[in-house]
């Protein structure tokens, strides 16, 4: 068993609904539980801004899938959602379930990348994640909680439990 981390996001069709609606889907993968998780945040859109804001959360798996089987599972899931592979980059979308943290790997294949390559610059990542783990390492990059730091936070905001 290793401990995986997950980054969800959602900007349409009730996002709220739909990232705990994820959360459930996640604890249910083959092999896999969800071990914790952070509340909902509402968060500023990054990348592309003329959409709107998304509710994103983080979440940690205990899994005994790789961390190719888990990645398929997450694309799965995403599938599942009515999620459209071809969206605008960085734009609108119904379900995004990124791969932060596969235990302490460092993968670099075509579709696998982890440590995720944007997740030290992106405060609706961070945030969350460091909710549930602010003294993680992430390897090549430091821990969690010093990553917050530098980040601007201003655009995320904990949304009360549901
Ligand atoms: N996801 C993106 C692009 N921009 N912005 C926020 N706030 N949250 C996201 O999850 C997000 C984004 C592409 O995956
Ligand atoms: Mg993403
Ligand atoms: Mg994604």
């Amino acid at each position: 068993m290793v401990v995986a981390y997950v980054g969800l996001g959602s900007n349409l069709a009730a996002p709220d609904v739909q990232v705990e609606r994820a959360l459930a889907a996640l604890d249910r993968l083959p092999r896999t539980r969800v071990v914790a998780r952070s509340h909902l945040y509402r968060t500023a859109p990054w990348g592309y801004l003329d959409q709107p804001d998304f509710v994103n959360a983080a979440a940690a798996l205990e899994t005994s899938l790789d961390a190719r089987g888990l990645m398929q599972a997450l694309l799965g899931v995403e599938q599942e959602f009515g999620r459209q592979r071809d969206d605008v980059r960085f734009g609108p979308r119904v379900l995004d379930l990124d791969l932060l943290l596969y235990a302490d790997a460092r993968i670099d294949e075509p579709g696998l990348h982890v440590p995720h390559p944007r997740l030290h610059e992106r405060a609706f990542v961070l945030v969350p994640l460091a909710e549930i783990a602010p003294l993680l390492d992430v390897p090549g990059q430091g821990r969690v909680d010093t990553l917050l730091a530098r980040v601007d936070a201003s655009g995320c905001r904990m949304l009360a439990a549901v």
